[in-house]
């Protein structure tokens, strides 16, 4: 029931490998059989086959059809913590359960995001509530995406020894993103822009919280749960080292939200309009004249093209790109090096997810 056929990764320099399109092939079967034990769950027995059917669309909907660079990302750190030892079809078959858990939060956290944000297109398509026959059905809809986790955990790994500890990974990074949102929603109050708000330790709060912990730490410590690490310390040095990645994430996605090509990125930018704390207004802010600041406080905030066009002049005068491009070197240099610094774990947990995301243009 899967959506079919979702294009292979496009890396960096534009290449899809063949390799990664028959592990992207191998991922979604595992989820149409999520999907199918979801759709029959006992637990819903006698289901109306309207609302079985609403499920499975909702599911095909809004789950699958991303990059899947998270949910994929369980397997490869699982692979590299045993060495490139080969993995039994069972520890494959586990990895990729958990990364469907990931993308199951995902795609939770974004049909919300979604209708919070105001947001027109997500993946190439309308935005979930923007369905006429689905509007605020939505919010319930997240609802299920997050209940949805517990389903599949409980059923592949309710006898795990370390089922507790997946519960409490779950349970505490969603607490972690909701509260990143939180902040991320009240920084940005519709209708009064404050421009003292946007400072750089603000928005770097904000963006550990909603993106760095779900996106990268989650991840890395699911490959690490089944792949037998109990050591605290590794841990807590996955999720230094995680965070600083999803940082550099998160704020990849400003750079793109502002410069990125819609069809490429598969959703419209309106952080401008949302009067967001975007990593573009905070470095924006930091080196304006007085004029251009006037210009950013008269025309931040609003729905309207003019405004947000002459928001963007300013960034455009400040060669924002060109500050962008020279982060992004920085960035990477820091987290190689901090990623050679260590042999707690195999570099290539990290250096794989990484090169994923560096110079990414979606
Ligand atoms: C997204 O931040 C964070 C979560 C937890 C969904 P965002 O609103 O910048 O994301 P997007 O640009 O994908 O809407
Ligand atoms: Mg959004
Ligand atoms: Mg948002
Ligand atoms: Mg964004």
């Amino acid at each position: 029931m899967a959506t079919a056929a979702a294009p292979a990764p496009v890396h960096a320099n534009g290449a899809a490998t063949a390799d990664s399109s028959a592990s992207r092939q191998e991922f979604l079967r595992v989820f149409e059989k999520l999907q199918t034990e979801l759709v029959k769950d006992p637990l819903l027995d006698n289901q109306p086959q309207f609302a079985a059917d609403w499920l499975a669309k909702m599911l095909d909907y809004n789950v699958p059809g991303g990059k899947l660079n998270r949910g994929m990302a369980v397997v490869d750190v699982l692979r590299s913590l045993k060495n490139g030892q080969a993995l039994t079809e069972d520890e494959v078959f586990r990895a990729n359960v958990l990364g469907w858990c990931i993308e199951w939060l995902q795609a939770f956290f974004l049909v919300a995001d979604d209708i919070m944000d105001g947001s027109v297109t997500r993946r190439g398509q309308p935005c979930w509530f923007r369905l006429p026959k689905v509007g605020l059905v939505a919010c319930n809809d997240s609802i299920i995406l997050e209940a949805c986790i517990y389903r599949i955990l409980k059923t592949h790994f309710g006898k795990s020894e370390y089922y507790t500890q997946l519960l409490d990974l779950f349970h505490e990074t969603t607490y972690q993103t909701s509260h990143g949102q939180l902040l991320d929603l009240i920084t940005a109050p519709i209708g009064t822009v404050d421009l003292s708000k946007y400072t750089l330790p603000t928005y770097m709060r904000i963006v550990t919280f909603k993106t760095a912990f779900y996106s990268f730490y989650l991840p890395v410590a699911c490959g690490m749960l089944i792949g037998g690490v109990r050591e605290e310390g590794s841990f807590d040095l996955a999720q230094e080292i995680c965070i600083q990645m999803g940082q550099y994430f998160q704020i990849q996605d400003d750079y793109l939200d502002c410069y990125g090509d819609p069809e490429v990125i598969g959703k419209i930018g309106t952080d401008i309009q949302d009067n967001k704390c975007s990593w573009m207004v905070v470095q924006a802010l930091q080196r304006a004249q007085e004029q251009q600041k006037e210009v950013i406080k008269a025309n931040y905030g609003k729905d309207d093209a003019t405004a947000v066009a002459k928001v963007k002049a300013v960034y455009n005068e400040l060669q924002l790109e060109a500050v962008f491009k020279q982060y992004e070197q920085e960035s990477y240099a820091r987290l190689t090096k901090l990623i050679e610094g260590q042999s707690q774990l195999p570099q290539e947990v990290f250096t794989l997810l990484l090169a994923k995301i560096y110079k990414r243009m979606k």
